[in-house]
């Protein structure tokens, strides 16, 4: 077996919060008079961490905010986000991701996620995949967010494998980037299925399983 271990991503390839952060978002952005955050916006949050997501909406405010009314923006959305989160049950794991997962675990391999979101535990837990990986890191564990390789070296070190026998599964740019930087292959699904640098494009995650 080429990969031994595999590390998705959470949001965007294993469950899809996309919708929430960007009503979230969208609705912290108005409550500081920004009208025009649009979904292209919001496609540029993906992958990247909290504060730098605030960074790009911030982009289309006039004013200047000081470090802690910042934090406290932050706050606020991602107040709003976990009430939404708590909307998510077993049933928002498709069934193409869940027969993958089981798949690719009957084969032998081993299991991690890579996730920016200090939420993925949360959101793990909502979706019935508590206890099911490996290795689970997240935006908690991490000092540099992707496209630094931080979180999927530190995810390849828990599963107790090099780089080259990991397979990275990525939705978003920087990701995908992240993955590349820190030496392993990488499947894009979704957008990141056309990026040049994604080794190997996929429709459903269920792909995978011809691919490895
Ligand atoms: P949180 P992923 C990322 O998750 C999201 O794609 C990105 O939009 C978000 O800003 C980031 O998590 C941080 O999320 O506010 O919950 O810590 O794609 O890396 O699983
Ligand atoms: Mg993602």
């Amino acid at each position: 077996m080429k990969f031994q271990g595999i590390i998705f991503d959470l949001d965007g390839v294993i469950c899809s919060t996309d919708k929430f952060h960007f009503l979230a978002w969208k609705q912290l952005a108005e409550s500081i008079g920004i009208t025009n955050f649009t979904q292209a916006d919001g496609d540029l949050q993906r992958g990247v961490s909290r504060m730098e997501s605030l960074e790009i909406l911030l982009r289309k405010s006039k004013r200047q905010f000081s470090d802690e009314e910042k934090f406290a923006l932050a706050e606020q959305k991602n107040n709003v986000y976990r009430q939404m989160l708590g909307t998510m049950s077993k049933t928002d794991l498709s069934e193409n991701v869940r027969t993958t997962l089981f798949a690719l675990r009957k084969s032998g391999r081993k299991l991690a996620i890579g996730s920016s979101s200090k939420n993925t535990k949360y959101i793990l837990e909502r979706i019935g995949l508590g206890s099911f990986f490996d290795a689970v890191v997240d935006g908690n564990m991490i000092s540099r967010g992707k496209p630094d390789p931080e979180v999927f070296l530190k995810a390849a070190e828990l599963l107790d494998l090099p780089p080259e026998e990991c397979l990275v599964v990525e939705d978003a740019a920087a990701g995908i980037r992240a993955a590349r930087a820190g030496g392993f292959e990488a499947a894009g699904i979704g957008d990141a299925a056309n990026f040049p640098a994604t080794t190997y494009p996929l429709t459903l995650l269920s792909d995978l399983l011809t691919i490895l």
